[in-house]
């Protein structure tokens, strides 16, 4: 259970529930070490997105999401990356209500689509998804103790 950095979207239609999310994020024991509200250009979702390009949701996804404001996260915690998906709950909407229903997707998700909360999939997703995102900010896969709290 290393320290680990993962990535994390609060997508348009829950970015208006921003700081009550946040509020969430830090009870479950998170560090928000960096946070930014931001539009989307097609062409950056495009990218961010592109192991989706070609399927059936692939230009609805674009669509969603860049139409409004979105909330970049940089997230930090012992093992963030599966912690962070597990907060989110499943993809599916009807599934997080069912089955996960303290879940984000549960609280703030609307449908398979707009379902409110994106997060990286593994340690290899977050390392690149924060560089998109922070090309600034370290993305050391795994920390210790110490050296967590200096970049924090
Ligand atoms: O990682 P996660 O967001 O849980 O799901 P992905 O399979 O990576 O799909 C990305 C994104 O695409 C998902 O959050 C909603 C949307 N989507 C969809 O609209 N319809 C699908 N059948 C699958 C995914
Ligand atoms: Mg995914």
């Amino acid at each position: 259970r290393d320290i680990q950095k993962t990535f994390g979207i609060i997508k348009p239609d829950a970015s208006h529930k921003k700081e009550d999310i946040f509020e969430r994020i830090i009870d479950e024991g998170f560090t928000i070490i960096r946070h930014e509200t931001m539009q989307l250009s097609r062409e950056r979702a495009g990218e961010f997105y592109k192991e989706h390009e070609g399927k059936s949701f692939y230009e609805k996804l674009i669509e969603y999401m860049t139409s409004g404001p979105i909330v970049v996260m940089a997230l930090c915690k012992h093992d963030a990356v599966k912690e962070w998906r597990k907060l989110m709950g499943p993809t599916n909407v009807d599934d997080a209500r069912k089955n996960h229903p303290t879940s984000l997707r549960a609280i703030y998700g609307k449908n398979m689509t707009n379902n409110a909360v994106h997060g990286s999939d593994s340690l290899t997703s977050a390392r690149r998804e924060l560089k998109f995102f922070f090309p600034k900010l370290s993305v050391e896969p795994s920390l210790s103790n110490q050296e967590s709290k200096e970049y924090i």
